[in-house]
């Protein structure tokens, strides 16, 4: 198919699950709006139609709670092909949604969206911005309060769902803890959709669930959930979405005017960005997330170690040795950044987040590596993941060692990628 051929598709698929103004994942597999699906999404509108790309974030916001926090499912309307649904979570908002995050995207994707509009000369866009930056402001608030108490300049998930890497080998040990019994009926639909093979395990659902159990019996407190958390890990992947974001959101509230907010952002972003400086670990050439149970580094290689390039600018030793294990972890890989490199024993490469590559962590890593000065390998990224959906499809992930499209398909984010990463 020729490029312009494949934009007409990557639109299509996003025309196909829109929902009203919202996207959905893919349609049956993933039937609700998703958080950081959903940013990523909006700066792929941002290529064609700004209009919506404002949309799907305002839609997102319909599901923001009033503490601040925006949850990872809004369950807009109602879908009988997802477990698990409104009633299992137990949430008290006014639209159903789930009880916990997603990565705080939202903030670079309001940037992006922000410039196109500027771009385009439209003329609400300034109005349309402000309304946003305010509900980002207040979510950026809710997390370094509910999810950093304690003042190590690193957030914290009580949830693998949170990650937006499920099953990641990193949750292994720490997810381990955690009981397999549920006091709700697990009745998963994911694997009627999808092969089982690709999917996470009976046992890791028992665990998603159980944790899901505790937090609602807290009520969705944030003090309760953090006091009684079974899982508590400070993850250097969302701390460096939620820094790089917190820079875009300074950078916005410099185009807005927004003096005091700017101030108080800058206090949150240094105090991001010398937590992730503290996990920079030499000897591995990445970043490290802390199990905050066992006080443990979790150094099980995962993409997760290098998603911190989005926020920090490493000095060179460091560049350079990031960049020769990325190298490394290429070595024999077709489309990209694997979720595990296969020296790792934990490497499957079709099962979910253990193995396999994401367009849009690619995308993540690519962007990263561009703002610290390494175009060459940012663009060698890029260009395999357009590659990669060119060959096998809008697919929601790839086997690394083959190309070989998984999953659900026709994912809305893979076709934003191919948007934004094939210009
Ligand atoms: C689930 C929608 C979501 C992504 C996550 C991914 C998966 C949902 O799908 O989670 O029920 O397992 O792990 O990152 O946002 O695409």
């Amino acid at each position: 198919m020729t490029k312009l051929r494949m934009e007409e598709a990557a639109h299509s698929i996003l025309a196909r699950n829109d929902r009203g103004g919202y996207t959905v994942p893919t349609d049956r597999l993933y039937p609700f709006q998703w958080n950081w699906d959903s940013a990523f999404v909006a700066v792929g509108f941002a290529t064609f139609n700004v209009d919506r790309a404002y949309r799907e974030l305002e839609r997102l916001i319909e599901g923001q709670w009033d503490d601040g926090m925006i949850p990872h499912i809004v369950f807009h309307a109602p879908s009988d092909t997802y477990f698990p649904g409104p009633d299992v979570w137990g949430t008290r908002h006014r639209i159903p949604t789930s009880g916990i995050t997603q990565p705080p995207v939202f903030g670079m994707a309001l940037r992006h969206v922000h410039e196109a509009a500027i771009a385009n000369g439209m003329a609400d866009a300034e109005a349309r911005t402000r309304a946003l930056f305010q509900a980002a402001l207040r979510s950026h608030r809710w997390w370094l309060e509910a999810r950093d108490p304690e003042g190590l300049g690193l957030v914290a998930i009580l949830h693998p769902w949170e990650s937006g890497s499920d099953n990641s080998p990193a949750w292994d040990e720490a997810l381990a803890r955690v009981p397999t019994t549920t006091t709700t009926v697990i009745r998963r639909k994911d694997t009627g959709h999808v092969d089982a093979s690709m999917r996470p395990r009976d046992e890791d659902y028992q665990r998603f669930i159980h944790l899901v159990d505790v937090y609602r019996h807290c009520d969705w407190d944030p003090k309760r959930q953090w006091t009684n958390a079974p899982f508590k890990v400070a993850d250097v992947q969302m701390t460096a979405i939620l820094a790089r974001a917190t820079a875009d959101l300074i950078h916005l509230a410099e185009v807005l005017g927004a003096e005091g907010d700017k101030a108080e952002l800058a206090q949150m972003h240094r105090t991001l960005l010398d937590g992730l400086a503290r996990r920079w670990r030499p000897s591995l050439s990445r970043f490290v997330s802390l199990d905050l149970i066992s006080g443990n580094d979790i150094e099980t290689p995962t993409q997760a170690g290098f998603i911190p390039l989005v926020a920090v600018t490493l000095d060179d030793a460091q560049r350079d040795a990031v960049m020769a294990e990325i190298e490394r972890w290429l070595d024999g890989m077709v489309v990209g950044v694997p979720s595990a490199p296969r020296f790792s024993p934990a490497f499957e490469p079709k099962r979910y987040w253990r193995g396999p590559v994401w367009a849009v962590i690619n995308w993540l890593i690519a962007d990263g590596l561009r703002l610290n000065e390494a175009e060459d390998l940012a663009r060698r990224i890029e260009q395999v993941t357009v590659h990669a959906v060119e060959n096998a499809g809008f697919c929601e992930y790839f086997d690394p060692t083959t190309g070989e499209g998984l999953g659900g398909d026709t994912f809305s984010w893979t076709a934003a990628a191919y948007l934004v990463l094939g210009r």
